[in-house]
């Protein structure tokens, strides 16, 4: 099983590319024609997030024209590295990447601009302090998904006298959006010590882990008031273990997630979950426009941050039925 799967990862390194022909072997320049090809390394298919995320990429380059090189990391940092060591070696003209873990991409980052590669960083951001290793970062205000969450947790306890118990399912340990949707939730609720974070564990940004968690922190605290997921998938798993242990989600445990994939709205709108903090994924199209800029040597700016809402149960009832991912 193993060796099949890092034999299709080590496929997906050195030949697919997604689009056919246009850049040839890479080192196009930006070529004559205008094409460019472009190496993404993805973080993985952990999550209908991720999945929406690889279309858009995907879709944006074909509408674009760029050739697209792309793999799948399977959520680790190593096949990233590769990837990327191998994009290098390709000659690809941009390379852009969402970092797995936000800290250990220096000395990669220092490969590709020795190699004149410009890097453009989407979804997830690196903790390098040399910021000319990259040249933007498209993505979501983490931080900002954290605090709409905690702030949500405020208004609906507002009168509570008690104490709140709260359990956290955290994304991937070291992964930006888990560092991030962490601090910004405690940053807001840790105003009022009635609100307590009895326990924090990841869940790997995985439904199925989500689940187990959930069933361990369910033996061993009988009394949970409140469930913080970091993404939606996370999110429905727990809602399976709650099921399981004949409580009733949404009631008996309050939920917030993040993402606001359909899964999730859908749990929102049966009200299963409370509230959704909405994280786009719809990077492609933004994510071409950038490539290009930075190919032809223009100027781009620094931080693309992408506009977000958030849904209540009322407000994903309305919406369901347009929602693109
Ligand atoms: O929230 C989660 C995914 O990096 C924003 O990764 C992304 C996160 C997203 O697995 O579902």
């Amino acid at each position: 099983m193993f060796k099949r799967i890092s034999a299709l990862v080590l496929a997906g390194l050195t030949a697919m590319s997604v689009a056919s022909c246009g850049g040839g072997s890479g080192g196009s320049g930006g070529g004559g024609d205008g094409s460019i090809t472009m190496g993404f390394a993805q973080v993985g298919a952990e999550s209908g997030w991720r999945t929406a995320n690889t279309k858009s990429v995907q879709d944006s380059a074909k509408n674009a024209g760029v050739t697209l090189k792309f793999s799948d990391a399977q959520q680790k940092q190593e096949n990233q590295i590769k990837a990327i060591r191998s994009y290098i070696q390709q000659k690809v003209d941009v390379i852009a990447f969402s970092p797995v873990v936000e800290s250990g991409w220096d000395t990669v980052l220092k490969e590709a601009k020795d190699a004149k590669i410009p890097v453009i960083l989407t979804d997830r951001a690196v903790d390098s302090k040399d910021t000319s290793l990259y040249k933007t970062f498209l993505g979501s205000d983490f931080v900002e998904e954290g605090k709409k969450a905690g702030q949500w947790l405020v208004q609906e306890y507002k009168d509570a006298k008690d104490p709140v118990n709260i359990v956290e399912l955290q994304g991937t340990t070291g992964s930006a959006p888990a560092n991030d949707r962490k601090a910004g939730f405690a940053q807001v609720i840790g105003a009022d010590p009635k609100f307590k974070v009895i326990a924090s564990q990841t869940g790997d940004f995985t439904r199925a882990k989500g689940k187990e968690v959930m069933e361990a922190f369910l033996k061993s605290n009988p009394d949970i008031d409140v469930l913080y997921a970091h993404n939606d998938d996370m999110g429905l798993g727990a809602i399976e273990a709650i099921e399981g242990a004949g409580k009733v989600p949404g009631k008996d445990i309050k939920i917030i997630t993040v993402d606001a994939v359909k899964d999730g709205m859908q749990a929102l709108a049966d009200g299963k979950i409370n509230y959704i903090v909405e994280c786009s994924p719809l990077l492609g199209p933004q994510l071409m426009d950038l490539a290009k800029k930075v190919v032809k040597g223009e100027q781009v700016p620094a931080r693309v941050v992408t506009e977000e809402t958030t849904f209540t149960q009322e407000q994903a009832k309305q919406v369901l039925s347009s929602r693109q991912y």
